[in-house]
């Protein structure tokens, strides 16, 4: 199948679940679940790249000793902000250095010459308080000159420090040197609400085990997970209630896509996948876990919640156990670049 008709397939099937909209809500009307979930909002899809953009990226000491990306000076977070390019976009990232060791930053999954990787070894990094350039390309696919297909760079990527601690950013990746990067296809649907979980060694997000992370959505809201593995160990990333495909959007394309649809995947050291899915589809609202399926790690702590609230805000038989208030979570979206700072 060639790129156009691909397209065209996507935008038909979205079409057909837009279509679709109407019976499901029939549907549910007249079942037992009230608060069965359909999506709502018309689709919104991802437009064609060719942009150049521009990034502020600053690296910092947190003050409990993580270290993060942010955004602006003083704003660091862990993940770091969640990037997003369209193929064909270019991005040149204004990096500073605010901590008082070397660090770096190498992407995942785009194009960069050597001199961008990001690593030691390149002198590609940036000492203590200096200021560099990152330059991220990307491409749409296509066919090569000797006729064979050349893959395009949409995906869910990542990006991490490469310096910190050894020549592998390994100490660097341990404090919260990383973040998401979303490349789309032009075509692609766009999400509601985007959260990046990251299995971090033992940790989600490098959050203590007692403090996981949470993530807010309402019922049929198009939710965006990112996820990311980094550290020693191999994981299983497991979501209660939701299923999605594995493939490069996470989304079956048709009635004869015929990737595998899971709700639990095997995820090791820098790993990264991608999926949407409609908050509550067929379940409804509710304290929804998400966790690491090897049971140790999850005895351990490896696990948060997806709380998927009804319209009003409640999420039902959550807030009955007193630990966390009903409706809040402790985890917001990754901040993301705004549009109008990173388009040229
Ligand atoms: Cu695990």
């Amino acid at each position: 199948m060639d790129r156009r008709s691909f397209n065209r397939r996507l935008l038909a099937g979205g079409a057909v679940a837009a279509t679709g909209v109407t019976s499901l809500s029939l549907a549910s009307a007249s079942s037992a679940a009230p608060d069965a979930a359909v999506a709502a909002a018309p689709l919104r899809t991802a437009p064609a790249g060719g942009a150049i953009r521009h990034l502020n990226l600053y690296a910092e000491k947190l003050a409990d000793g993580r270290m993060g990306y942010g955004l602006e000076k003083g704003k660091a977070t862990v993940p770091g902000p969640l990037i997003e390019l369209n193929e064909g976009d270019t991005l040149h990232i204004a990096f500073e250095n605010l901590m008082d060791v070397p660090v770096s930053l190498h992407p995942h999954g785009v194009d960069y010459d050597i001199d961008n990787d990001g690593t030691r070894m390149s002198g590609s990094h940036v000492e203590a308080g200096a200021t560099r350039t990152y330059t991220w390309r990307t491409h749409a696919p296509g066919r090569r000159p000797d006729g064979t297909w050349r893959p395009g760079s949409a995906g869910y990527w990542h990006y991490h420090d490469h310096v910190v601690g050894t020549d592998h950013g390994t100490g660097g990746i341990r404090k919260g040197l990383y973040g998401g990067l979303v490349v789309r296809r032009k075509g692609d649907i766009l999400p509601d609400k985007q959260f990046t979980i990251v299995f971090n060694d033992m940790t989600i997000n490098n959050r203590p085990a007692a403090d996981p992370p949470d993530f807010l959505a309402t019922v049929g809201d198009r939710v965006e997970i990112v996820m990311i593995t980094h550290g020693e160990y191999y994981h299983t990333f497991h979501m209660h209630g939701h299923r999605w495909a594995d493939n490069r959007t996470g989304l079956l394309a048709g009635p004869e896509d015929v990737s595998r649809v899971v709700d639990n995947k095997i995820t090791g050291p820098a790993d990264s996948f991608g999926f949407q899915i409609i908050a509550g589809e067929h379940v409804g609202a509710g304290a929804w876990m998400y966790h690491c399926h090897v049971q140790s790690h999850s005895d351990m702590g490896m696990a948060g919640l997806f709380l998927v609230a009804k319209p009003d805000g409640t999420v039902p038989g959550h807030g009955d156990h007193g630990t966390h208030g009903a409706a809040t979570a402790k985890e917001e979206p990754a901040p993301q670049p705004p549009g109008d700072t990173h388009h040229h």
